[in-house]
């Protein structure tokens, strides 16, 4: 058991038990001309948190522990994709419209894929998801169940949308679930902060929150 310094208080967890969680890293949300930008969001910042990525993808490589992708994506025909969410903030293009880097969040489509700089490779699982929580309508639970997985490391964007919806659903489910600070954002720094702030009130009421410096320093004193 490895304990992990975190607010409100330690998060205690087996790293065979407990998988990372990269949520919606897509080139859609984190890139000009994809769809975060077509909702009105000043996209960069959050390429910020990259670089604090790649550092707990790799570690948490080395360390063996289970990688889980996300992509909100739909299908090609749209069927997974309910005309509320489709119209929602009249949007300047909508899901499935031709954007820059081809239909935005179509499963397939070069933008709707993870960036580069966190590809995922052979044996991590790679989730597409039609709604906010990585737990609706997918294979999420039975995959995680298979894997023997109780605890979740939770990372990637937004925060208060997909991250912080994943990270409830998955609460409900009875995981342990601990969000990682800088290695998660929003296009709004106030609601990334409440977000944080909301999850681990209460005694951890939905999660705890940790940074990264402490994360790599717990996987590195348990790998060789
Ligand atoms: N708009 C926004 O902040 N987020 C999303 O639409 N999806 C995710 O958070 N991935």
């Amino acid at each position: 058991m490895t304990e992990l310094t975190a607010q409100p208080y330690p998060f205690a967890f087996e790293l065979s038990h407990t998988a990372l969680m990269i949520i919606d890293m897509q080139r859609d949300f984190v890139l000009p001309g994809g769809f975060g930008e077509s909702l009105g969001n000043d996209v960069s910042r959050l390429a910020s948190i990259v670089p604090t990525l790649q550092d707990i993808l790799h570690a948490w490589r080395r360390a063996k522990g289970l990688v889980v992708h996300t992509r909100e994506a739909h299908l090609p025909d749209l069927s997974d994709c309910p005309n509320a969410k489709l119209h929602r903030g009249q949007p300047s293009q909508k899901i499935g419209d031709v954007g820059a880097m081809g239909r935005l969040l179509i499963r397939g489509e070069w933008g709707s894929d993870i960036i580069d700089e966190l590809k995922p490779v052979e044996g991590e699982i790679v989730i597409d998801k039609p709604g906010k929580g990585a737990f609706y309508n997918t294979p999420l639970l039975e995959s995680l169940k298979r894997h023997g997985i109780t605890h979740l490391v939770i990372t990637g964007v937004t925060t208060e949308v997909c991250v912080q919806t994943t990270m409830r659903e998955a609460n409900d489910r009875g995981f342990e679930c601990v969000l990682m600070e800088d290695a998660t954002q929003s296009y709004f720094e106030k609601f990334w902060l409440s977000t944080l702030e909301m999850v681990r009130a209460q005694g951890a009421i939905v999660g705890w929150t940790a940074t990264s410096r402490d994360l790599l320093s717990a996987l590195q004193s348990m790998t060789p």
